[in-house]
């Protein structure tokens, strides 16, 4: 038997105390666990982060906090799923719409896809619809920017719903903090005849954000407020703990995972409700989410493999090679949307690690539809990855190929042939279901083979996606660790092109530097604007333009941070950060020089009383 590591269980806890980390909301916490996840292994890491995927399943102690299976949180979900059984019973002129930004946006896609697809599968007329803010391209890109436009979320959604007579609206924010999905939430507020508002999110209402939203007269706390004085008849709040993200505030992982079990459950107990002519039950909801925390111990008792390909795409990455997820079937959004998220999380370019799926634009059924005319990046199908990266490809990249067993095997198994003939850098994820006697040609083919099989059952598909999410967080999150892109556990390179993203900065920088949070902003303010002196004009100037200004700009949190730990000009954090392209070497080389300093200075004063 595995003996127990107590001191990671009572880390486990250690974030639900009042007094840890009392300034930040339970999506921006650093978490206990993964303080050292910088220094750890690829076994290592595999661990810490099934260790904080365990979070999303603890039970309620009666804390602070509820949880996923609290009461509280099991029975609103309940009345959601109620409210869109009564709209597939009676569909005409109704919608139900999920809306976010960033990962929650490519959710909100993800589900809607999801649930239309089984709508049409019963010839049943479709009723889901998605918002993402940013639009299609955000699907695939980082376009942070929009997350902070209250009327642009509402405008978006008005238009989307314009006449119909009911709209369930739900808005998804991890941190309870979008302004577009706030300005959505309010329109919603104002509108009850039509519109029945439900916010999913990870922090108890009194962490939602409060700070002021440019144009908008109220806070995201202010308008979950509202709702909370009419929640249970005209506004629902889902927001049950799920413990500080692995890599602070990267809220793609945890964030994200609960959003699609809390979600694909209650709309999946809607679905089997209103078509067999029964209703959601409690027990139903509950059988649903433990199926899910199954799939979490399932997918992380492979953890040794996940680690080889954690390792795998580690080395790629430092040796400047490309991670690229073939996928098929809707296992392709998963790697898509992992892929995508690489860009904002770790200032990755999109080369870095890349998605493909079988039949590009056809297999994403997007609203927009096909972005291929926006450039290389768009570029998604897996003829463009044999007319884009093919041709290049080498034993420096890593192929993940991910499929399941009904998908075309054949298919696969010709672009293993072809991908073959370039690397023996190839791997395989693949879900098959019990008694599936597939002979594995496939695997013989490949470096690595991680085969999970799954009892069969109506949901299983969305099994398959969600474990595939936490082999493929891990190995992005994973590689760029290996690649040194995170400080202890603090993703410092991190782009600022949002507000949220913006006072985070601030949050690092305080927290590595020790000074005030003003001299921090005057120090990041100095790195995104390039100026020794801050002059009037910037710091009389609004958050956004920063941000906008900040997006054009490579490193200004490092090169901040720098500046405040060395007391330099900026001219001389730049060549000390080009002497460490690594960000984490060049944070611990100033660390260790400025202790240098004040031990000196300390040994000075010493001498001098
Ligand atoms: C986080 C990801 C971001 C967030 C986005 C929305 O890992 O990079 O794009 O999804 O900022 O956050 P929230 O809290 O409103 O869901």
């Amino acid at each position: 038997m595995e003996k127990r590591d107590f001191s990671e269980i009572s880390d486990t806890c250690k974030w639900e105390s009042p007094d840890y980390e009392p300034w930040f909301p339970v999506s921006e916490k650093s978490n206990p666990l993964t303080r050292d996840i910088d220094k750890s292994s690829p076994n290592h890491i595999v661990r810490l982060l099934a260790a904080c995927d365990a979070q999303m399943f603890q039970k309620d102690t009666g804390t602070t906090y509820q949880r996923l299976f609290s009461d509280s949180v099991v029975l609103t979900m309940l009345e959601v799923a109620r409210t869109v059984e009564q709209i597939l019973r009676d569909p005409e002129d109704s919608l139900v719409v999920l809306s976010g930004c960033g990962t929650s946006g490519r959710l909100a896609f993800l589900m809607a896809s999801c649930f239309n697809r089984a709508l049409r599968d019963r010839q049943q007329n479709t009723v889901y619809s998605y918002i993402i803010a940013g639009g299609d391209r955000a699907l695939l890109t980082s376009l942070e920017a929009s997350e902070d436009d209250p009327k642009l979320g509402m405008l978006t959604l008005e238009k989307l719903c314009e006449g119909k007579r009911r709209v369930l609206f739900i808005g998804i924010s991890c941190g309870l903090s979008a302004p577009f999905v706030a300005g959505q939430l309010d329109f919603c507020l104002k509108h009850p005849d039509i519109y029945t508002p439900v916010l999913v999110g990870f922090n108890p209402v009194t962490q939602a954000r409060e700070e002021t939203m440019p144009g908008y007269s109220l806070t995201f706390r202010e308008v979950v407020q509202r709702m909370e004085e009419q929640r249970g008849q005209r506004a629902f709040i889902i927001n049950p703990a799920v413990g500080p993200e692995a890599i602070s505030g990267s809220s793609r992982m945890k964030g994200g995972s609960a959003t699609k079990i809390l979600l694909e459950t209650i709309l999946a107990a809607a679905h089997t409700a209103a078509f067999t002519n029964t209703h959601v039950t409690r027990r139903v909801l509950l059988d649903m989410m433990r199926g899910y925390e199954r799939v979490y111990s399932v997918t992380y008792s492979h953890s040794d493999q996940i680690a080889t390909l954690l390792q795998t795409a580690g080395l790629s990455l430092q040796c400047g090679g490309r991670v690229c997820y073939l996928s098929w079937g809707s296992l392709g959004l998963v790697g898509l949307i992992d892929a995508s998220e690489c860009i904002p999380t770790f200032g990755a370019d999109y080369e870095d690690i890349r998605g493909f799926i079988s039949g590009g634009y056809q297999d994403m059924d997007n609203i927009e539809g096909d972005l291929t005319s926006l450039g290389s990046q768009f570029c998604i199908a897996h003829e463009d990855f044999v007319s884009l990266v093919l041709p290049t490809l080498s034993d420096r990249d890593t192929v993940l190929l991910l499929y399941t067993c009904h998908d075309d095997v054949g298919d696969v198994e010709k672009m293993v042939h072809r991908v073959r003939e370039k690397t023996s850098n190839l791997h395989s994820l693949y879900h098959g279901l019990e008694g599936d006697t597939a002979v594995d040609s496939i695997g013989l083919l490949c470096s690595s083979v991680l085969n999970i099989t799954w009892p069969s059952s109506s949901t299983v598909h969305m099994q398959w996606e969600l474990s595939s999410k936490l082999v493929l967080n891990a190995v992005s999150t994973g590689s760029h660790v290996l690649k040194g892109k995170i400080y202890r556990n603090h993703m410092v390179d991190l782009q600022v092109t949002n507000s949220k993203l913006y006072h985070r900065a601030i949050h690092i920088l305080q927290k590595l530097s020790g000074v005030s949070l003003t001299q921090c902003e005057e120090a990041l303010l100095k790195a995104i604007y390039h100026v020794e002196q801050l002059p009037e004009d910037i710091t009389s100037a609004g958050v956004t333009t920063h941000t906008l200004t900040a997006s054009r700009r490579n490193r200004v949190v490092p090169l901040a941070l720098v500046c405040l730990l060395i007391g330099c000009s900026l001219s001389e954090a730049e060549s000390r950060l080009e002497s460490h392209p690594v960000v984490r070497d060049a944070v611990e080389a100033c660390l260790t020089s400025s202790q240098h300093l004040t031990s000196s200075a300390g040994d000075q004063n010493s001498t001098n009383h």
